[in-house]
């Protein structure tokens, strides 16, 4: 039998579950998740085999009215994401956006409509967090969203609970084409384990104090050592933008970043099947978010303006 391949690209409004439903078709975390907006800052490939065919999803970027210069290379990597995609899936909270109609995540929504029907792409529209809500609101924001043209099909699922995520899958497997796989069968995603390491500990940092730092904070892997004893060790740095937010991360006596630092170690432990011993710094660096090596380090183009 012949082999198959592609690119299915989830794209929707920052929140909408696409990272948790990326590690739900991939069986695995390729991809940090937390309740807060834009957490997602660069396009992340995890790989999934259906029989002889290989779809690498790519969770990207929420989009949104981009403001910050962060802020618009994450929805223009999120928009390249889609072009270059075989199948395009755009996701919406439709718990969110049935409860909050004049809300941000539904202008979100109305605004990839219309990226998607100015770029000519049909995409599968999947309704999200259909456990979150009553069945009865659903049927008319299907039929609503439905009725701009814009989606070959609809899907309703939830990725928290794994509901409808087979037909989901089924649709985009018909999208791929034919030809060799891009990646070993084994291999689930194409993460840099440096990079992998900082957003797991990002990660932490959100979903500990989500309520307290402000979305502006960096972490960067400086140092990876190999230990003789198969261990290895890691010294992260995390960024963040005011003197202020120091002591936040810190927490009274170094707890919140004692706690923060546990908690990833004891994840990237179980990602890498080793022994891990990590090491947190904290440094205030006002102008990360402007510049050049942040966005070359994560996969970003610079935005000039
Ligand atoms: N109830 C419910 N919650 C969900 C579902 N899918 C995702 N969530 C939650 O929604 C929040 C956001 O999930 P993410 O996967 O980080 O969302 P995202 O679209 O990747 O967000 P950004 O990267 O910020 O754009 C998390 O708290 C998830 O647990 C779902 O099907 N049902
Ligand atoms: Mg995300």
């Amino acid at each position: 039998m012949s082999t198959r391949c592609g690119f299915a690209a989830i794209i929707g409004a920052p929140n909408a579950g696409k990272s948790t439903l990326v590690n739900a078709l991939v069986g695995t975390k390729v991809a940090i998740v937390s309740p807060k907006v834009q957490t997602t800052r660069m396009n992340v490939r995890g790989v999934a085999m259906c029989g002889e065919t290989q779809i690498v999803f790519v969770d990207t970027p929420g989009i949104f009215k981009p403001r910050r210069r962060l802020d618009k290379a994450m929805v223009a990597a999120a928009w390249s994401g889609a072009g270059d995609a075989d199948a395009v899936v755009h996701l919406v909270d439709a718990a969110e956006v049935t409860e909050h109609p004049n809300g941000h995540a539904a202008a979100d929504t109305a605004s990839i409509v219309e990226g998607l029907k100015v770029a000519g792409r049909k995409a599968a529209l999947a309704l999200n967090k259909i456990d979150a809500m009553k069945h009865e609101e659903l049927l008319p924001l299907a039929q609503k969203l439905d009725a701009t043209g814009a989606y070959e099909q609809v899907f309703m699922i939830s990725a928290l609970k794994g509901d409808g995520l087979d037909v989901l899958a089924a649709w985009c497997e018909g999208k791929m084409r034919d030809g060799p796989w891009l990646y070993p069968a084994d291999q689930a995603a194409d993460i840099p384990s440096r990079l992998l390491a900082a957003e797991i500990t990002r990660e932490k940092i959100y979903l500990r104090l989500h309520d307290e730092l402000p979305y502006a904070s960096a972490v960067e892997t400086e140092k990876w050592e190999e230990r003789k004893d198969g261990s290895v060790k890691i010294d992260q740095t995390i960024y963040v933008q005011r003197d202020s937010q120091k002591p936040i991360v810190l927490g009274k006596k170094g707890a919140t970043i004692k706690m923060i630092g546990e908690l990833a170690r004891k994840e990237l432990e179980q990602i890498f099947g080793r022994r891990v011993h990590l090491f947190l710094f904290v440094k205030v660096r006002e102008d990360w978010a402007d510049k050049r090596e942040h966005y070359r380090d994560i996969g970003l183009e610079y935005p000039e303006e």
